[in-house]
C-alpha cells in the first residue's frame, strides 16, 4: 500500500492525490500537523531532510518533491500517456515540472501562502511572476488543449493546483479565458478530485 505524508490544504500534496485518482492507484494519507512542526521532527526528516511534503512511500522507495512524485506514479503505472518516452515530448513535460517549480511556487503558491496563511513576501513581485505565467499560459492553452503535449500529461496534473486555488491567492482569470477553459478540462478527467478552495467550475 502506497503512503502519502502531507498536508491536507498544501497545493503541492493535491497534485499528488489527484494522480492517484485518475490512476486508480489505492494509497493511504497521513496528515503531518504543521503546526506542530511533524514535518520537522527527525522521523520524518529521514524521510526528507527538507523537512517538506509530500512525501511518497512504496513499500522501500522513499520519493520527495510533488513532481518527482508524479513522474514516479505515471512511470510506476507503465503507460506513456501522462509521462512520454519521446525525447522531445518528455523535454516538454519537464519544462512544465520546472515551471512548476518556479514560475508556480514563486507566483500563485506565494500569493496564496499570503492571503489565505499571512505569510510575509513581496506581494508585487509574486504578482508579476503571476502574470508572466498568466500570459504563457494563454498563449500556449488559446491553441492547444494541454500544456505539454496533445493528451493530458503529469505537467497538467503539476501546474494545475495553485491556478485552480487562484481565488485564495487573490488572482483574477478574468483576463486569461483559455486558462480557466483547461482548468475545467482538468477537472473533467475522468477520477477528478478537487480541494477545499479551489475554482469548480
Ligand atoms: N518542491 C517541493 C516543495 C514542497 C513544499 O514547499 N512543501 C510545503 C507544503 S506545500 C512544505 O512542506 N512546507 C513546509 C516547509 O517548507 O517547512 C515539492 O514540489 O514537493
Amino acid at each position: 500500500m502506497l503512503r502519502l505524508y502531507q498536508f491536507a490544504l498544501s497545493g503541492n500534496c493535491h497534485k499528488v492525490r489527484l494522480m492517484l485518482s485518475l490512476l486508480g492507484v489505492e494509497h493511504e494519507l497521513l496528515d503531518l500537523v504543521g503546526a506542530q512542526r511533524e514535518h520537522k521532527a527527525a522521523e520524518f526528516l529521514a524521510l526528507n531532510p527538507f523537512g517538506q511534503v509530500p512525501v511518497l512511500v512504496d513499500g522501500d522507495k522513499v520519493i520527495r518533491d510533488s513532481q518527482a512524485i508524479l513522474v514516479y506514479l505515471a512511470r510506476r503505472a507503465g503507460e506513456t500517456t501522462w509521462l512520454p518516452g519521446d525525447a522531445a515530448a518528455l523535454a516538454a513535460v519537464v519544462a512544465w515540472l520546472s515551471t512548476a517549480a518556479n514560475e508556480v511556487a514563486h507566483g500563485p503558491n506565494l500569493l496564496r501562502l499570503h492571503f489565505k496563511f499571512a505569510r510575509q513576501i513581496d506581494v508585487a513581485a509574486a504578482q508579476a511572476v503571476t502574470e508572466t505565467l498568466l500570459q504563457v499560459m494563454q498563449a500556449r492553452l488559446a491553441e492547444h488543449s494541454w500544456l505539454a503535449s496533445a493528451a493530458p500529461t503529469v505537467a497538467d496534473i503539476a501546474v494545475y493546483p495553485y491556478l485552480a486555488l487562484a481565488p485564495e491567492a487573490h488572482v483574477d482569470l478574468a483576463a486569461y479565458p483559455a486558462v480557466s477553459d483547461w482548468l475545467a478540462r482538468v477537472r473533467a478527467l475522468p477520477g477528478y478530485v478537487g480541494m477545499p478552495g479551489m475554482l469548480s467550475g
